[in-house]
């Protein structure tokens, strides 16, 4: 009898720990931004083509419309543009989902959505490896943050679940030290300062930055503004470092092929400005890192996808 109800209280537990983190009441987001754990882990494991990965993610534009919009374009030219890149699915969650995990997971909505705890993500094999991660959300109201948030002048939509890849993973909402790893850009800033980025990270600017709420234009201003100065910044760009800047999805209408260029120092100077064109999507994301790390598999779609290396 004692020990049912010992298990029906950790069991309890388990689950309010994966939503303790919701709520919006500005009451409740000062207590949490005050108690909230956040860490920033660093490591250096020695991959085989880059010891750095970061991806950063926009939204919402056709391959074509992006490669004719001059920051993008000018981006292009300082890295590898792989000009066979798609989407994996409409519309933007299940795209982020499966970064992280190389399947879709059955989601098909924005909806806010749960996955089991059995389900693994790519931070399963990161930490497997020692390789540090970590998770930066503009305007995510503090680590670990698992509901949505709007602008608190405007009441507009500024950070959102659905372009966070890991929230859906019970198997990270439910253990307090990942959670402590998905950042705002304060803790970027914050880490970039004291060279504590980790070896992977996923990168979602909010509603406006992404294009999402505003255009491409803006979403590509943001861009080069943002990773130009990044590239420049011994901190960011050690080493070997991968940078991915790619959109989630195309527009509807579209073949969901999507603009990919590949930055940062583990370019060889020769590849600069060159395209790539053989067939990428979110799955080489998580295949990339396995083959760089020798990380294993989780047995999704990560099996066939093509590696960038
Ligand atoms: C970002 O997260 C940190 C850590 O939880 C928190 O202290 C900070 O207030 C947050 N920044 C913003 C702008 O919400
Ligand atoms: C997104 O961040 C920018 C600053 O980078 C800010 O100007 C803008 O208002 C933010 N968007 C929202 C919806 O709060
Ligand atoms: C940078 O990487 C190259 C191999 O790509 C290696 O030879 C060199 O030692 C590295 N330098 C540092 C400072 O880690
Ligand atoms: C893209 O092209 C393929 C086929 O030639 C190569 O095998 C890859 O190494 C290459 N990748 C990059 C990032 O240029
Ligand atoms: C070829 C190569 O550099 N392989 C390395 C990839 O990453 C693992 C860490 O998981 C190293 O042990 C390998 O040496």
């Amino acid at each position: 009898m004692a020990r049912l109800s010992l298990l029906f209280l950790s069991l309890l537990g388990g689950a309010a720990a994966q939503l303790q983190y919701t709520s919006t009441a500005s009451s409740a987001v000062a207590a949490a931004r005050a108690t909230a754990l956040t860490l920033s882990p660093t490591s250096n494991v020695v991959g085989k083509t880059f010891d750095r990965f970061v991806q950063i993610f926009l939204e919402n534009q056709d391959y074509s419309a992006a490669i004719a919009n001059s920051n993008l374009a000018y981006l292009a030219t300082q890295g590898i543009s792989l000009t066979q890149y798609y989407g994996v699915t409409h519309p933007s969650q299940p795209n982020y989902v499966g970064a992280a995990g190389a399947t879709r997971n059955g989601i098909t909505t924005n909806d806010f959505s749960r996955l089991a705890t059995s389900v693994k993500s790519v931070v399963d094999l990161l930490e497997a490896k020692g390789i540090s991660w970590g998770v930066y959300q503009e305007d995510m109201p503090y680590s670990g943050f698992e509901g949505n948030y709007k602008n608190q002048a405007t009441g507009a939509d500024d950070y959102v679940r659905k372009h966070n890849p890991l929230m859906s993973y019970d198997s990270v909402t439910s253990d307090v030290n990942r959670l402590a790893k998905c950042k705002n850009f304060t803790m970027f800033n914050r880490d970039l300062a004291n060279n504590k980025l980790p070896q992977w990270m996923f990168i979602t600017p909010n509603m406006t930055n992404s294009g999402h709420d505003s255009s491409l234009a803006a979403a590509a201003t943001w861009s080069n503004n943002w990773i130009t100065p990044l590239l420049a910044n011994p901190n960011f760009n050690i080493n070997r470092t991968l940078v991915i800047l790619t959109f989630d999805e195309g527009t509807t209408t579209g073949t969901n092929r999507v603009y990919a260029v590949l930055l940062g120092s583990a370019i060889p100077t020769a590849k600069k400005g060159t395209t790539n064109s053989t067939t990428y999507n979110h799955y080489s994301l998580v295949k990339t890192v396995e083959v760089n790390w020798s990380l294993g598999n989780l047995g999704t779609n990560d099996i066939s996808a093509n590696a960038f290396f």
